[in-house]
């Protein structure tokens, strides 16, 4: 009888849900937010470099895209309720009272990004660089509205 109890308690111990998703810490859930976006900025702007040639580098691009292709949701489970305030983030409180626009603009930026990485691939370099600058209006269209100024 003894043992039942034990592994209930031991069952339940294990499978309540921490307070911040994946995450140990809310601080946790900010790094891990801020470094895929530090890693997708710092790949655009190796992108913008090679866009900046009239013969960009398509090896040097494509490895970026597809990069930033992967990256591109993993910000997103890292924006855990009740972390706007913590460390350094820079995130607006609105992110979860606007949860519906605030999804619709990641949907935005994941389509785009998608394309981008269609268009490095395919190696014309004019669609490339509409997809570059889309994908660009994306991200800056979220900032605008959910983060907030230092
Ligand atoms: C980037 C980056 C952004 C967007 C934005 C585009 O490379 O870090 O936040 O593009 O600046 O205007």
């Amino acid at each position: 009888m003894r043992s039942v109890f034990l592994a209930l308690a031991l069952g339940s111990a294990l499978c309540a849900a921490p307070a911040w998703g994946q995450f140990a810490k809310p601080e946790i859930a900010v790094q891990y937010r801020q470094a895929a976006m530090f890693l997708m900025a710092n790949h655009m702007q190796r992108i913008k470099g090679e866009l900046d040639y009239s013969k960009p580098n398509l090896d040097v691009i494509r490895a970026s895209t597809a990069l930033i292709d992967t990256l591109k949701t993993l910000p997103f489970e890292a924006f855990v309720e009740g972390t706007a305030e913590v460390g350094d983030s820079a995130a607006k409180p609105e992110i979860w009272t606007e949860q519906e626009r605030f999804k619709k603009l990641a949907g935005e930026m994941q389509d785009r990004v998608a394309k981008l990485n269609d268009a490095a691939r395919s190696g014309d370099v004019a669609a490339i660089r509409s997809a570059f600058g889309e994908a660009g209006k994306a991200c800056k269209s979220c900032h605008d509205d959910y983060r907030r100024k230092k």
